[in-house]
């Protein structure tokens, strides 16, 4: 999608400081951290949100849970991360391309994200 930064992120038109990328996935550092550790995973293709997940399209999500779970070990999140993905405006979500927040590295409040 053309005016779409996850997809500039993606496709290596702006620096995201990229952790990890393969054919379906691109995960990089969140630029608003809220958290000691803040991954934003995404599939490359663009998708507005969870409302927009069908069967379809469904295979990239499982895939990124892979992602999430090898990144949590290479990154030692063990102890305890959170995964949140917020879905509309409505539930603070300010960029309309799918991504789930990985958030680690220290004692999390309910709050973050
Ligand atoms: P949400 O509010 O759930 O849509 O999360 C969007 C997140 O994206 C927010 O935590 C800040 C982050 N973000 C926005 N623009 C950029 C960017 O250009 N680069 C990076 N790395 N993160 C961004």
């Amino acid at each position: 999608m053309n005016d779409c930064i996850f997809c500039k992120i993606a496709a290596g038109e702006i620096p995201g400081n990229k952790v990890y990328e393969d054919d379906q996935v691109v995960a990089f550092y969140d630029l608003n951290p809220a958290a000691k550790v803040h991954l934003l995973v995404i599939p490359r293709e663009h998708i507005a949100n969870m409302m927009e997940i069908n069967a379809a399209n469904s295979a990239v999500v499982a895939h990124i849970f892979e992602v999430i779970a090898k990144l949590a070990k290479e990154l030692k999140l063990e102890k305890g991360f959170r995964v949140v993905s917020n879905c509309n405006a409505y539930a603070g979500q300010s960029v309309f391309h799918l991504h789930f927040h990985v958030l680690g590295g220290e004692q999390l409040s309910l709050t973050m994200c």
